[in-house]
């Protein structure tokens, strides 16, 4: 099979027009159809005047101007990478008309347009058709040739639509006038005919000396088969109207069903979903992209393990989980949530465990970790197994950090950084248990910052008097490392039974580096708290 996609969309239709083969265009009179054609498995898209202008809610007439008509044609061609077809009308006006509108098709990478011998403004074939005039034999082979010698790719297509049979002439006049535009230089005649059986064309080509390719629309004639068409020698068969014609059915159904009912009960099921829209278009891409190329604060995501009860409080969290202890009149989720959102994290998934509904807080994402009590917080981060793509941020439910620390833990570029307190002494209680943190460098004395070191040691066991400083329970994690953590809680919680193991961040951290993981730490000082006891309230 060949790549299409190597081979510029005026040659592909040049392929399509000459082929042996039966070829099918699908009429596209938008971006969203476009795709849908494209998806459809069609080859090419015809650009029809008639449903581009009802989408438009205006008549086939050129009421919608042909600059108009060029912008929706800009949004069809950017939607698919299939050759597109115009139905050029007439091309709206003299042949100098029609040669500016080739250049300006050739710019929007359209492959070829269909000009019909009438005269502007047109209407549409299936109304009227025997009072429409024809234009002048020799004045529209004059506007073809004109179209010709002005497409600069030399493979770009001019299709000469015949409408002689529309306007109720006989097959002599239909041969003079496909001739006269073969020779002026068209590419294909379009042999156009309203009546519902295939009789005219099928005389047309009988007579028709295969000098170039024939292309035709059988709205009117649709219950001929596509047998007949592939034996009687047609080169491309045009279905024009189709995909808007079942929109109008499926929106006039909806909407009376809607009215009628006061109610989206009955039409949820009929519709496409929201998540269909979506991926038509294409909103994956776009998260991908800011990925790539927004500042990670705008496209990272936030998860705030927050599912223990923390039982040093006693009666406090008898009803509610510790993060959602007031302090200084804001729950402690609060106040990080607010920050987050300071720092353009809007994003935010909140594991929950303990007396989770109790826990209400605007715009979050609540995720549920059942085995929170006996599996510790690395099963919680598990159960948000699905959340670690793109840059995260990772946070303690029960920390109070103010912005600075966050900001500074987002300008890091390595993939996985703690924020490490270098004066974790300062005030503290020495018996509390601590995550400290030995760095490959102590940080500087002078000055706080001595940015991502490589992380030497991390845990309760390293002692106090070697230690550089205190992880405070929030870390940053680009794409790569969220999907190393990814891959390390997946095969570590292959064993379920691992789940009812309590198993700490440390633990995860530990595990990372013993994989050569690289881990580093963020220097800082000061300005967070950690709430461990009632004493910490007890200070604001
Ligand atoms: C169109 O699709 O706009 C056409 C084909 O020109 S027809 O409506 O049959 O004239
Ligand atoms: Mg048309």
């Amino acid at each position: 099979m060949i790549n299409t996609s190597m081979i510029r969309q005026t040659t592909q239709l040049k392929h399509l027009l000459q082929s042996k083969e039966l070829t099918f265009l699908m009429e596209a009179h938008n971006g969203i159809s476009a795709k849908i054609v494209e998806e459809a498995g069609f080859q090419g898209i015809w650009g029809s005047g008639l449903t581009i202008s009802a989408s438009l809610g205006v008549r086939d007439n050129n009421e919608a101007s042909w600059t108009q008509v060029l912008e929706v044609l800009e949004f069809i061609s950017d939607a698919t990478s299939l050759p597109i077809l115009l139905d050029g009308d007439t091309g709206y006006g003299n042949f100098n008309n029609a040669r500016r509108l080739i250049h300006k098709l050739e710019q929007r990478g359209i492959a070829g347009v269909c000009i019909e011998d009438k005269v502007f403004p047109k209407t549409n074939s299936f109304i009227g058709g025997e009072q429409q005039p024809l234009a002048d034999i020799n004045e529209f082979s004059g506007k073809i040739k004109a179209c010709k010698d002005s497409q600069t790719d030399p493979d770009f297509q001019v299709v000469a639509r015949v409408e002689a049979f529309i306007a109720g002439w006989g097959l002599d006049e239909v041969l003079r006038r496909a001739h006269a535009y073969q020779e002026a230089g068209a590419d294909a005649v379009l042999i156009h005919s309203k009546i519902t059986t295939a009789d005219q064309i099928t005389r047309f080509m009988k007579a028709w000396d295969q000098s170039c390719p024939v292309v035709i629309v059988p709205t009117k004639y649709y219950q001929t088969s596509t047998a007949t068409f592939q034996d009687l020698g047609i080169s491309t068969v045009i279905w024009a109207n189709h995909l808007l014609r079942t929109a109008v059915t499926a929106m006039q159904e909806t909407a009376k069903q809607i009215y009628g009912k006061k109610s989206l009960v009955g039409v949820e099921r009929q519709v496409a979903s929201v998540d269909e829209i979506f991926r038509l278009q294409q909103t994956d891409e776009l998260k991908e992209a800011e990925k790539a190329y927004l500042p990670i604060s705008e496209s990272a995501k936030a998860i705030i393990l927050a599912a223990s009860r923390g039982s040093k409080f006693g009666q406090l969290t008898k009803d509610m989980p510790k993060t959602m202890l007031k302090y200084d009149g804001q729950s402690l989720l609060e106040r990080q949530v607010e920050i987050f959102r300071r720092c353009r994290i809007k994003d935010i998934h909140v594991v929950l465990g303990y007396k989770a509904d109790t826990v209400e807080v605007d715009g979050i994402n609540r995720i549920i970790n059942k085995p929170w009590e006996k599996g510790g917080i690395a099963s919680s981060l598990y159960a948000a197994v699905d959340k670690l793509n793109g840059p995260v941020i990772i946070s303690f439910g029960d920390i109070l950090f103010e912005e600075q620390v966050l900001n500074d833990l987002l300008d890091t570029t390595e993939d996985i950084v703690l924020a490490v307190d270098v004066s974790w002494t300062n005030g503290r209680k020495p018996e509390r248990e601590i995550d400290a943190v030995l760095g490959t460098m102590p940080p500087s004395e002078r000055y706080g910052a001595s940015r991502c070191i490589p992380l030497d040691r991390i845990g309760t066991d390293v002692d106090h008097n070697q230690a550089h400083g205190e992880w405070i329970g929030l870390m940053k994690v680009s794409s790569r490392g969220t999907r190393q953590i990814r891959d390390f809680l997946e095969s570590y919680y292959a064993d379920r039974t691992r789940q009812k193991i309590n198993t700490t961040m440390v633990d995860v951290i530990k595990a990372l580096k013993e994989r050569e993981i690289p881990v580093h730490v963020n220097y800082f000082r000061g300005h967070w708290l950690d709430v461990d006891g009632p004493e910490d309230l007890a200070a604001s």
